[in-house]
Protein backbone atom coordinates (compact mmCIF):
# COMPACT_ATOMS: atom_id res chain seq x y z
CA UNK A 1 0.00 0.00 0.00
CA UNK A 2 1.24 3.58 -1.17
CA UNK A 3 2.19 5.54 2.10
CA UNK A 4 1.66 9.11 2.87
CA UNK A 5 5.54 9.09 3.55
CA UNK A 6 6.56 7.52 0.44
CA UNK A 7 5.07 10.25 -1.61
CA UNK A 8 7.32 12.84 -0.14
CA UNK A 9 10.39 12.34 -2.30
CA UNK A 10 14.10 14.19 -0.88
CA UNK A 11 16.44 14.86 -3.77
CA UNK A 12 19.59 16.89 -4.44
CA UNK A 13 18.89 18.82 -7.71
CA UNK A 14 18.23 21.91 -9.51
CA UNK A 15 14.71 22.80 -9.14
CA UNK A 16 14.70 24.35 -12.85
CA UNK A 17 15.12 20.85 -13.88
CA UNK A 18 12.60 19.31 -11.84
CA UNK A 19 9.93 17.71 -13.77
CA UNK A 20 6.89 18.38 -11.77
CA UNK A 21 2.94 19.68 -12.24
CA UNK A 22 4.21 23.01 -9.80
CA UNK A 23 7.60 23.92 -9.18
CA UNK A 24 7.54 26.39 -5.67
CA UNK A 25 9.91 29.55 -5.78
CA UNK A 26 11.03 31.08 -2.86
CA UNK A 27 10.27 35.44 -4.03
CA UNK A 28 9.69 37.91 -1.86
CA UNK A 29 6.99 40.80 -1.41
CA UNK A 30 7.40 42.43 -4.67
CA UNK A 31 7.15 39.27 -6.94
CA UNK A 32 9.66 40.80 -8.98
CA UNK A 33 12.54 38.44 -8.67
CA UNK A 34 15.84 38.18 -6.62
CA UNK A 35 18.36 36.39 -6.20
CA UNK A 36 18.71 32.34 -5.06
CA UNK A 37 16.48 30.15 -6.49
CA UNK A 38 13.98 33.15 -7.40
CA UNK A 39 16.37 34.77 -9.61
CA UNK A 40 17.32 30.98 -11.60
CA UNK A 41 13.57 30.04 -11.79
CA UNK A 42 12.71 33.32 -13.56
CA UNK A 43 16.41 33.00 -15.67
CA UNK A 44 15.24 29.37 -16.98
CA UNK A 45 11.68 30.49 -17.06
CA UNK A 46 11.84 33.44 -19.34
CA UNK A 47 9.85 36.73 -19.39
CA UNK A 48 6.57 35.09 -19.31
CA UNK A 49 6.75 34.56 -15.53
CA UNK A 50 7.64 38.33 -14.71
CA UNK A 51 4.65 39.30 -16.70
CA UNK A 52 2.63 37.30 -15.17
CA UNK A 53 3.89 38.25 -11.87
CA UNK A 54 3.31 41.90 -12.50
CA UNK A 55 -0.54 41.21 -13.37
CA UNK A 56 -0.67 39.86 -10.04
CA UNK A 57 1.41 42.88 -8.45
CA UNK A 58 -1.09 45.17 -10.47
CA UNK A 59 -4.16 43.65 -9.41
CA UNK A 60 -3.14 42.55 -5.57
CA UNK A 61 0.01 44.48 -4.88
CA UNK A 62 2.69 41.91 -4.21
CA UNK A 63 2.11 38.63 -1.91
CA UNK A 64 2.81 38.75 1.83
CA UNK A 65 4.69 36.61 4.15
CA UNK A 66 3.27 32.90 4.18
CA UNK A 67 1.45 33.42 1.25
CA UNK A 68 1.68 32.22 -2.32
CA UNK A 69 0.55 33.10 -6.03
CA UNK A 70 0.35 30.88 -8.96
CA UNK A 71 1.60 31.95 -12.70
CA UNK A 72 2.25 29.99 -16.15
CA UNK A 73 5.72 28.47 -16.02
CA UNK A 74 7.19 29.73 -19.26
CA UNK A 75 10.06 28.01 -20.74
CA UNK A 76 10.37 25.62 -17.73
CA UNK A 77 8.71 22.00 -18.19
CA UNK A 78 6.35 22.67 -15.18
CA UNK A 79 2.67 23.98 -15.91
CA UNK A 80 2.74 26.52 -13.12
CA UNK A 81 5.35 28.74 -11.16
CA UNK A 82 3.69 28.77 -7.21
CA UNK A 83 5.55 31.87 -6.06
CA UNK A 84 5.75 31.99 -1.99
CA UNK A 85 7.08 34.27 0.18
CA UNK A 86 8.95 32.97 3.34
CA UNK A 87 9.99 34.71 6.20
CA UNK A 88 13.12 36.52 7.31
CA UNK A 89 14.44 34.61 10.06
CA UNK A 90 14.67 36.76 13.30
CA UNK A 91 16.22 34.44 15.84
CA UNK A 92 12.06 32.92 16.10
CA UNK A 93 10.91 36.31 17.55
CA UNK A 94 8.28 37.07 14.71
CA UNK A 95 6.25 33.85 14.66
CA UNK A 96 9.09 32.55 11.58
CA UNK A 97 7.73 28.76 12.18
CA UNK A 98 4.30 28.89 11.32
CA UNK A 99 5.17 31.65 8.72
CA UNK A 100 6.97 28.98 7.34
CA UNK A 101 4.39 26.26 7.61
CA UNK A 102 2.01 28.42 5.76
CA UNK A 103 4.17 29.08 2.31
CA UNK A 104 4.08 24.82 2.62
CA UNK A 105 0.29 24.61 3.07
CA UNK A 106 -0.50 27.61 0.96
CA UNK A 107 1.71 26.13 -1.85
CA UNK A 108 0.09 22.81 -1.90
CA UNK A 109 -3.52 24.25 -1.42
CA UNK A 110 -2.74 26.38 -4.73
CA UNK A 111 -1.81 23.86 -6.60
CA UNK A 112 -4.55 21.01 -5.31
CA UNK A 113 -7.16 23.73 -6.49
CA UNK A 114 -5.31 23.58 -10.05
CA UNK A 115 -5.34 19.89 -10.74
CA UNK A 116 -1.41 19.62 -9.78
CA UNK A 117 -0.61 16.15 -9.10
CA UNK A 118 3.00 16.91 -8.02
CA UNK A 119 5.06 19.69 -6.67
CA UNK A 120 8.04 20.45 -5.94
CA UNK A 121 9.76 22.59 -3.36
CA UNK A 122 12.98 24.42 -2.28
CA UNK A 123 14.09 24.99 0.87
CA UNK A 124 12.01 28.47 1.81
CA UNK A 125 13.44 30.73 3.67
CA UNK A 126 16.68 29.29 4.07
CA UNK A 127 19.04 30.73 1.93
CA UNK A 128 18.86 34.84 1.91
CA UNK A 129 16.82 34.87 4.73
CA UNK A 130 18.60 32.77 7.52
CA UNK A 131 16.03 30.81 8.46
CA UNK A 132 18.23 27.46 10.20
CA UNK A 133 17.57 24.53 7.74
CA UNK A 134 17.53 21.92 10.39
CA UNK A 135 14.35 23.25 12.01
CA UNK A 136 13.28 24.60 8.44
CA UNK A 137 13.21 20.82 7.35
CA UNK A 138 11.48 19.73 10.19
CA UNK A 139 8.51 22.38 9.63
CA UNK A 140 8.23 21.47 6.23
CA UNK A 141 8.16 17.79 6.22
CA UNK A 142 5.21 18.24 9.27
CA UNK A 143 3.28 20.19 7.69
CA UNK A 144 3.74 18.61 4.28
CA UNK A 145 2.78 15.42 5.59
CA UNK A 146 -0.52 16.96 7.46
CA UNK A 147 -1.62 18.63 4.49
CA UNK A 148 -1.77 14.77 2.25
CA UNK A 149 -3.16 13.57 4.87
CA UNK A 150 -6.32 15.36 4.65
CA UNK A 151 -6.25 17.24 1.40
CA UNK A 152 -6.19 15.17 -2.38
CA UNK A 153 -2.87 15.89 -3.90
CA UNK A 154 -2.40 12.48 -5.64
CA UNK A 155 0.91 12.57 -6.96
CA UNK A 156 4.61 13.52 -5.21
CA UNK A 157 6.10 16.07 -3.21
CA UNK A 158 9.38 16.93 -3.84
CA UNK A 159 12.05 18.53 -1.83
CA UNK A 160 15.27 19.56 -3.85
CA UNK A 161 17.86 20.25 -1.80
CA UNK A 162 20.65 22.79 -3.58
CA UNK A 163 23.32 21.59 -0.86
CA UNK A 164 24.85 18.59 1.07
CA UNK A 165 23.54 20.56 4.33
CA UNK A 166 19.73 20.49 3.33
CA UNK A 167 19.47 17.06 2.25
CA UNK A 168 21.55 15.90 5.82
CA UNK A 169 18.59 17.87 8.27
CA UNK A 170 15.67 16.60 5.65
CA UNK A 171 17.42 12.96 6.08
CA UNK A 172 17.67 13.34 9.77
CA UNK A 173 16.16 10.33 12.15
CA UNK A 174 15.24 12.91 14.70
CA UNK A 175 12.85 14.04 12.31
CA UNK A 176 9.58 12.17 13.12
CA UNK A 177 8.24 12.45 9.68
CA UNK A 178 11.72 11.48 7.63
CA UNK A 179 10.43 9.30 4.93
CA UNK A 180 12.90 6.45 5.53
N1 LIG B 1 17.28 24.85 -7.01
C1 LIG B 1 16.97 24.44 -5.77
N2 LIG B 1 17.29 25.13 -4.66
C2 LIG B 1 17.99 26.28 -4.83
C3 LIG B 1 18.37 26.79 -6.09
C4 LIG B 1 17.98 26.01 -7.23
N3 LIG B 1 18.28 26.40 -8.46
N4 LIG B 1 19.05 27.95 -5.91
C5 LIG B 1 19.11 28.15 -4.57
N5 LIG B 1 18.48 27.16 -3.92
P1 LIG B 1 17.03 31.56 -1.42
P2 LIG B 1 15.17 32.59 0.64
C6 LIG B 1 18.28 26.96 -2.47
O1 LIG B 1 18.10 32.48 -0.95
O2 LIG B 1 16.12 32.23 1.71
C7 LIG B 1 15.63 36.00 -3.26
O3 LIG B 1 16.41 37.12 -3.59
C8 LIG B 1 19.22 27.65 -1.53
O4 LIG B 1 20.41 26.89 -1.35
O5 LIG B 1 16.83 31.41 -2.89
O6 LIG B 1 13.73 32.21 0.80
C9 LIG B 1 14.15 36.31 -3.21
O7 LIG B 1 13.77 37.26 -4.16
C10 LIG B 1 18.38 27.69 -0.26
O8 LIG B 1 18.51 26.46 0.46
O9 LIG B 1 15.57 31.98 -0.81
C11 LIG B 1 14.00 36.83 -1.80
O10 LIG B 1 14.37 38.20 -1.73
C12 LIG B 1 16.96 27.81 -0.76
O11 LIG B 1 17.01 27.49 -2.16
C13 LIG B 1 15.00 36.01 -1.02
O12 LIG B 1 15.98 35.58 -1.96
C14 LIG B 1 16.33 29.16 -0.59
O13 LIG B 1 17.32 30.16 -0.76
C15 LIG B 1 14.35 34.79 -0.43
O14 LIG B 1 15.27 34.13 0.41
Amino acid sequence: METITSRIRIIKGDITKIQADAIVNAANTSLLGGGGVDGAIHRAGGTEILEACRKIVARQGGCKVGEAVITSAGKLDAKFVIHTVGPVWNNGNNNEDEKLANCYSNSMKLAAENGCHSIAFPGISTGIYKFPKDRAAGIAIKTIYDFLKTHDLPGQVILVCFDDESLRVLNEPSNTYNTH
